[in-house]
């Protein structure tokens, strides 16, 4: 079978593009190791990533205007991203919506086709080049992107990162356990065992994990103004702070008006993972790139990676997160 009737029955996210020359030579010159979904991932800056994404990279960071209104969403994979989006989503627009049960992008659109990701889905194509400068302000865009690979002007201007993480157990079950589901039906699936390896040794989707946290972390103490940092633990534990302190930081802070009429609330609803994971979108839909809405919702809960990895693992990866975190005042 030709390769273009091939890419008819593989899912967008699944195929192999083609990557323009100045990445190709690139690849030719970096690390490289099976990947966990696409075929390999490279080593750039200290960090992996898989060959499209490494070609958005290489776009965004050259062509990529921050502008000071812009908010950028920053997390490591599996961390909650698809949760930040609906809520700073419904930050953003709860004045265009007001009746949010009724009538919101939300109820319709997964969270990832209203925030798209800069090099995954923005800068992805090598010959295209996205026109951003019809979207409202403030535009909201995310990415999995470490600190040193960030676009210079997100650096340089004003606008606002908010930074995404979680604890690393969770976070590598859960990645785990997605690849495996959006992989093309009757290829191999990743052992555990494997999988665990890879993740201990940096070599996951933008890892080493423990430096990608860490990145943000030092960067967020030093620029508390500009950076907000983030864990899933704390949206899960105690939502409504965490969602009145996210308002400020991005500068729309509910008013008294609002809290007392239960826009707090009404948010958190709406982007809980029970009214997401339950809509019609959420159940059948699919994003333009291919993947199942539903693979982005499995159970949401802190701490089930405790039914999958044994007692050992556990062990090993708390003794790295103590390594290479607690020295700098970092505990999940
Ligand atoms: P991404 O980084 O690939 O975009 P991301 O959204 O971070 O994915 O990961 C999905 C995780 O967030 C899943 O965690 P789990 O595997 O441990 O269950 C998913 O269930 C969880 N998730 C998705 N939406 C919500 C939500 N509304 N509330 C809480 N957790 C959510």
């Amino acid at each position: 079978m030709s390769q273009s009737n091939n890419n008819n029955v593989i899912p967008k996210y699944l195929q192999e593009y083609e990557v323009s020359q100045e990445c190709k030579d690139l690849i030719a010159t970096l690390p490289m190791e099976q990947g966990w979904l696409a075929t390999h991932l490279h080593q750039y800056q200290g960090f992996w990533f898989y060959t499209r994404q490494l070609q958005g990279l290489l776009s965004c960071q050259k062509h990529f205007n921050a502008l000071n209104s812009d908010v950028i969403l920053v997390t490591t994979p599996k961390s909650g991203t698809t949760w930040l989006k609906a809520w700073t989503f419904a930050l953003l627009n709860r004045k265009k919506y007001p009746k949010m049960f009724q009538i919101h992008p939300l109820l319709t659109e997964n969270p990832h086709f209203l925030v798209p990701f800069l090099e995954i889905n923005l800068y992805a194509d090598k010959n295209l080049l996205p026109d951003l400068n019809s979207l409202p302000s403030p535009r909201l865009f995310a990415t999995h992107l470490p600190y040193v690979s960030l676009p210079k002007s997100i650096i340089n201007s004003d606008c606002k990162i908010v930074y995404l993480c979680r604890n690393p157990k969770d976070t590598l079950v859960s990645l785990w356990l997605f690849t495996n589901k959006v992989k093309l039906e009757g290829s191999s699936t990743n052992s555990l065992e494997d999988s665990f390896k890879k993740f201990c040794n940096g070599v996951s989707l933008c890892g080493p994990f423990w430096d990608h946290v860490l990145g943000y972390w030092k960067k967020s103490l030093e620029q508390s103004e500009k950076i907000m940092f983030m864990r899933y633990e704390e949206m899960k534990k105690n939502p409504s702070f965490v969602l009145k302190e996210l308002a400020r930081f991005m500068g729309c802070p509910f008013s008294k008006e609002e809290e007392d009429e239960g826009v707090v609330d009404d948010i958190l609803k709406l982007c809980s993972f029970k009214n997401l994971s339950n809509l019609e979108v959420n159940k059948k839909g699919k994003l333009p790139s291919g993947e199942e809405n539903r693979a982005y919702f499995r159970c949401g809960e802190i701490g089930d990676s405790k039914n999958y990895l044994t007692a050992e693992m556990i062990e090993q990866l708390d003794t790295i997160t103590e390594e290479k975190l607690g020295q700098y005042g970092f505990r999940f």
